[in-house]
């Protein structure tokens, strides 16, 4: 049996890229697993400054295997979902969203239930012309999950993010973008260099500095104003202490461009 997730690294750029094409990647327990390994890998290995997450062939993910789904509740009709969530895309999400590294989505077409919340955990994401975001969730009576309730509304806005949520509606990559959904459309054929382009800028960047930066709106998304501000110090004084840090302060003081080692 194919390997359901495959990682490539060239350079500081690590690309996961779910592989079941011939079901659009749909998720089924051992890709979960083996995604949330190859996240936990990125994270522990200091030579990987950037993540693209895509698909293989014509889809990026619909969200779960429906037909594991059924299979897992044939006998009893009780299909187990708020367990499963807990074991599997929940940790998925959390993982991606604290993952001190930025994560590029990649997404090269239909983005469904939990395949589009894995979308939107995404730091940045770029999508072909051909992609489309659904909140399939509702067409089989169930509700969004892996972070949807969560994340679409504040990329969205409320009004819109039930909208979706309550129709089920495909929404296009040009439309999400409209929506600020996604970050940029590109022709098909771009997708992955443009990806690419991103990610190398990213790589050289400051990566621990990216990594603050993620856990303050994190912090900020669920606190005041004087907790936030707070919470601000306390990176920015580990931010302070950075190798990074002093390498960007030399290089401005010296007018040229700084050499980040991700330290
Ligand atoms: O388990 C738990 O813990 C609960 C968690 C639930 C999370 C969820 O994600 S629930 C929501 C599950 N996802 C969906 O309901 C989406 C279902 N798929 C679609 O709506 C459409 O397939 C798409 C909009 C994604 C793409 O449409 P289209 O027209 O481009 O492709 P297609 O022809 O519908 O699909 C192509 C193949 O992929 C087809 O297989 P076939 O007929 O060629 O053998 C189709 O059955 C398969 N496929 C697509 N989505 C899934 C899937 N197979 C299994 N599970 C899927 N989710």
């Amino acid at each position: 049996m194919d390997t359901p997730i495959l990682t490539e690294q060239q350079g500081g750029i690590l690309t996961i890229t779910l592989n079941r094409p011939e079901k659009l990647n749909a998720m089924t327990d051992p890709m979960l697993e083996e995604l949330l390994e190859a996240l936990k890998q990125a994270e522990r290995d200091p030579s990987v400054r950037v993540v693209i997450l895509t698909g293989a062939g014509r889809g990026f993910c619909p969200g779960q295997d429906l037909g594991a789904a059924k299979e897992r509740g044939s006998e009893t009709g009780d299909y187990g979902y708020g367990k499963h969530l807990r074991e599997t895309y929940n940790l998925v999400i959390l993982r991606m969203r604290r993952l001190p590294k930025p994560i590029i989505g990649a997404v090269n077409g239909p983005a469904a239930g939990a395949g589009m919340s894995i979308a939107l955990a995404c730091d940045m994401r770029i999508a072909a012309e051909s992609a489309v975001f659904v909140q399939a969730f509702v067409k089989v009576g169930l509700v969004p999950d892996s972070g949807a309730t969560w994340l679409l509304p504040r990329l969205i806005g409320q009004t819109r993010a039930l909208e979706l949520m309550l129709t089920g509606r495909r929404v296009s990559a040009q439309e999400a973008l409209e929506m600020g959904m996604i970050h940029q459309v590109v022709p098909d054929d771009q997708l992955m260099s443009c990806a690419q382009a991103v990610a190398q800028t990213l790589a050289k960047a400051a990566t621990k500095s990216i990594g603050y930066i993620k856990r303050g709106l994190e912090f900020a998304a669920t606190h005041t104003l004087e907790e936030s501000l707070e919470y601000e110090a306390d990176l920015q004084d580990m931010a302070g202490r950075t190798a990074d840090h002093r390498e960007g302060l030399t290089a401005f003081l010296e007018k040229r461009p700084p050499h980040y080692q991700g330290e």
